[in-house]
């Protein structure tokens, strides 16, 4: 794992891009009038160690299995990813706005219903952009009921069910535009029944014309961003709050009463050089409790044809604290990500622009809210300075937060407890506590169980938006690496090196026993599935439905029968109740191909337009005669 040069006889001779990423971004940083200072990157940084070889802990033997899952979120790719850690094994592509031929998203009945579709049953959008994958809560920890992830190209938030480990809900924000950061609540404010999650918050990045319908086009200033709560269970929208500025990343308390969006843009500006005009930025807390009485008064308004309740959150409604809905905390110039420490009482915000992290106490939050504090910058109790471009934090439950520093191409590890005292005026103690250079340039960083009231401070994950040479190249642009650090001791140790089809976001480890999912299903629990009884075909004029059925290694009709012109709905039972043994149906020159799991239905609607037999057949390998599992469509002219 030792950082190795190309020698310079290599076919790959790359030029420092990390050290020209790190001076042309300091450079346009500095024409747009940022102050970095660089007091904060004294601690020498270190060559990556090489891991200890014989006991490589990523190793998982052939047979044994990994200790955790991570959920990662895949970019522009649209989808959610699953690998085992610490082996960096992909276990599963999980499709949610992007389609997938081998599971048929995007092809069945089933799929377009959760994905969207126009009037003419095609499906509204096929790309997606997913940055921040988590999940449900209960007590303070995951419990695999869900994972929640955003779309931020169609503002749309989708659910995953744990126990599939499938997409079964996708909700539309309405009035909102670049719907990036989401974090579930961990519980209800108010009532104590309610200690897991009910409610999933949404913040939206991209000022537009609220409603985006043609007006405003040529004054910005009258443009706004509203923040969005999602019913977890239902997935509507239960209400939005507009705000001053924009929202970026999310974080949510663990009693409930908190949720925070970091804001880059408090300027409201239409422009990059708008946008980094003010010293300071701001992180926005909701009270949520408030909100929802507020709600519940009718003090709200609504944004054109949209039926969603919206509150005022805005800086001019909420001047007295002892009745606002929300507090600006100022910190750091266009701050990025904002983390909760697994003690409850910390969030964290990533400078960005500049080289701090902010460290709020969520109890002088609420101390403001009650009118018990000054200024909201009160609620700030450490400001450490720790590298250039911090982007986004993790905790290791033992009190040490670690911060990617994307200009820096480091993850830094340091002592909040240290940075408080720091902060209170102590000028001997030195929060960092040791830096790791990752390769390179990284973005988020997440540690295993560091959402949750169980970080246990085994694993880091540094998701990095740069391999540069450390993989074959396979063309323009290179993979993106996943770097995974031990930070059970005092040191950070670099453990390997993974690939990553670009671009992963946000993601989460969860230790293997806090996930439940269940390997076959039950046949009732699918409204339309074929059985015995109601198996066959059935015309009502041009409109054909076929019944069809699966067990290894046939389907139930060797033979059907259509007409040109026909519009065919296919339902496809799988009868087979063996664990994995899943059948695959595809169709030949009709676009259809899709595969159904043990007791599972899948339907598909398709045209037929050309006279002809086609072979119906099984894609998925399930059995020793898998290759004669076919039946023939018979188009009649
Ligand atoms: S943001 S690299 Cu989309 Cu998660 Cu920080
Ligand atoms: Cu059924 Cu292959
Ligand atoms: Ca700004």
């Amino acid at each position: 794992m030792k950082r190795t040069k190309p020698a310079p006889t290599d076919a790959i001779t790359v030029p420092s891009r990390r050290d020209f990423l790190g001076k042309s971004a300091l450079a346009g940083m500095a024409t747009a009038g940022a102050v970095i200072g660089l007091s904060g990157c004294k601690e020498d940084s270190k060559a990556a160690k090489p891991a200890a070889a014989a006991a490589d802990p990523t190793h998982i033997a052939p047979g044994q299995l990994d200790t955790y899952y991570a959920f990662i979120s895949a970019g522009h790719a649209g989808e959610v990813r699953v690998l085992g850690l610490p082996s960096g094994r992909t276990l599963k592509r999980i499709p949610v706005f992007n389609t997938d031929c081998m599971v048929g998203w995007g092809t069945t009945n089933e799929s377009k219903a959760v994905m969207g579709t126009k009037p003419d049953g095609s499906l509204q959008y096929t790309t997606g952009d997913t940055h921040h994958v988590h999940g449900s809560y209960k007590d303070g920890t995951y419990d695999s009921r869900w994972l929640f992830v955003n779309d931020k190209i169609h503002s749309r938030l989708a659910r995953i069910r744990m126990d599939t480990m499938e997409c079964d809900k996708i909700t539309p924000l309405p009035n909102v535009m670049g719907f990036h950061g989401i974090f579930p609540d961990k519980r209800d404010p108010v009532d104590a029944a309610i200690n897991y999650t009910t409610r999933v918050f949404c913040g939206a990045e991209f000022h537009i014309p609220l409603p985006n319908d043609g007006r405003d086009l040529d004054d910005p200033s009258k443009w706004g961003c509203l923040f969005s709560c999602v019913d977890a269970a239902t997935m509507e929208v239960r209400w939005q709050c507009r705000i001053d500025g924009n929202m970026e990343l999310m974080a949510t308390s663990y009693d409930g009463k908190l949720a925070a969006a970091t804001q880059y843009n408090t300027e409201n500006a239409a422009d990059l050089a708008g946008m980094m005009a003010a010293e300071r930025d701001a992180c926005v807390f909701f009270h949520i409790e408030r909100i929802e009485a507020a709600i519940k008064a009718g003090k709200t308004t609504t944004i054109g044809s949209s039926k969603v309740p919206v509150v005022d959150g805005r800086v001019a409604a909420n001047g007295d604290p002892k009745t606002a809905l929300t507090c600006y905390v100022p910190v750091g110039k266009n701050p990025h990500g904002v983390n909760a420490s697994p003690d409850g009482k910390y969030f964290v915000c990533a400078g960005k622009l500049s080289p701090t992290a902010t460290v709020i106490e969520l109890a002088k939050v609420m101390q403001w809210f009650a009118g018990d504090l000054k200024t909201q910058r009160d609620s700030v109790v450490a400001e450490p300075e720790i590298g250039l471009g911090p982007l986004h934090t993790a905790f290791d439950g033992r009190g040490n937060a670690y911060t990617s520093l994307f200009l820096d191409s480091q993850v830094v590890k340091w002592s909040v407890d240290l940075a408080i005292a720091q902060f209170k005026g102590d000028k001997t103690v030195k929060p960092i506590l040791d830096r790791h250079d990752v390769h390179y340039q990284p973005g988020h960083g997440y540690s295993s169980m560091g959402e949750t009231k169980e970080a246990d401070g085994k694993y880091f994950n540094s998701g990095n938006k740069f391999s540069k040479d450390r993989f074959l190249p396979v063309g323009p642009l290179h993979p993106e690496t996943e770097q995974i650090l031990d930070i059970s001791g005092d040191k950070m140790v670099l453990l390997a090196d993974h690939t990553a089809y670009p671009e992963p976001h946000d993601g989460c480890i969860v230790r293997r026993d806090r996930v439940k999912t269940r390997q076959v299903a039950t046949m009732t629990d699918f409204p339309n599935a074929v059985t015995a009884e109601n198996a066959g075909i059935e015309r009502k004029g041009n409109k054909v439905s076929v019944r069809l059925m699966s067990q290894a290694p046939a389907f139930s009709m060797p033979v059907i029968k259509v007409k040109v012109g026909d519009e065919v709905t296919l339902t496809l039972t799988n009868h087979d109740k063996v664990e994995d043994l899943t059948h695959g149906c595809a169709i030949p020159f009709h676009n259809i191909n899709f595969i159904v799991n043990p007791q599972e239905t899948r339907s598909v609607t398709f045209k037929t337009e050309h006279a002809g037999a086609y072979w119906i057949y099984c894609t998925h390998f399930c059995h020793a005669l898998h290759l004669e599992m076919r039946s023939r469509l018979l188009v009649e002219a």
